[in-house]
């Protein structure tokens, strides 16, 4: 026998956190999420593939995603994080990361990570320009503007955050010039990286501060994204209340 396969493949009910949030269709994908700009790339995905799956709803408070039964299955301590009863081998995965877990969906239907060899490099790069530069920064621009860094008196940290935001605009609206989707076919790097476009006029309300209207491939393209269905569905998942 191989010593790396377990003698007893794991089951869904071996996971510590379904003892905190029990899974009532087992053979669903388990979401632990909350919808923020993380949490909901991992609905949209769900919702525009189809895939059945349960959404349990993980707070972002210390007695939620810092429990030890959360960092059980996310040992990092914070959302989105699933369980795939039905992993590749055909026993339960857990996986954490919203990249990850974007690339773990795409590959196991074969969907919305572009149709050719090229076009999944190019949906891979996009993907990983917004897990390396959209999301930490962004959400650090968020931390200096709108939430507690915003009483820091320093004003730098808060001017390299909306310098660099900026920046990363103008290389998406270049990028999307003539094209409706970034990596051509709509994929998991739009579904990646719009919900932290929305994010800066919902959540941080900078849209003013970074200048959106001088990005209207921008504006464009997540106007266009919001407009999907599935998107819709997907950012209230799990609902808050
Ligand atoms: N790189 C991670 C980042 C996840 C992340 O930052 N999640 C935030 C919500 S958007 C969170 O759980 N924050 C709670 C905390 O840090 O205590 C991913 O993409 O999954």
């Amino acid at each position: 026998m191989n010593m790396q396969t377990p003698a007893i493949a794991p089951e869904l009910a071996d996971f510590p956190i379904t003892r905190r949030w029990p899974a009532r269709h087992p053979d669903r994908i388990q979401l632990y999420s909350w919808p923020t700009p993380n949490g909901v790339k991992v609905s949209i995905a769900l919702e525009e593939l189809g895939l059945p799956y349960e959404a349990h709803q993980v707070r972002l408070r210390p007695e939620d995603v810092k429990s030890p039964e959360f960092r059980s299955l996310n040992p990092n301590g914070k959302i989105p994080a699933i369980i795939d009863p039905n992993g590749p081998d055909g026993a339960p995965i857990g996986l954490f990361e919203s990249g990850a877990i974007l690339l773990y969906l795409a590959e196991k239907t074969g969907q919305l990570a572009g149709g050719s060899a090229r076009e999944r490099q190019l949906v891979t790069q996009w993907l990983m320009f917004q897990m390396g530069g959209v999301g930490p920064m962004f959400g650090q621009l968020g931390y200096f503007h709108s939430f507690a860094g915003s009483e820091i008196e320093d004003p730098r940290p808060r001017q390299r955050y909306i310098d660099e935001a900026k920046r990363l605009l103008g290389v998406l609206d270049e990028a999307l010039e003539g094209k409706e989707w970034i990596a051509g076919e709509y994929s998991i790097a739009d579904i990646a990286m719009v919900p932290w476009l929305r994010a800066l006029g919902t959540t941080y309300n900078a849209l003013e501060l970074v200048g959106m209207e001088d990005f209207p491939n921008v504006s464009a393209w997540r106007d266009r994204f919001l407009a999907r269905p599935a998107v819709q569905r997907g950012l209230n998942t799990p609902p808050r209340d």
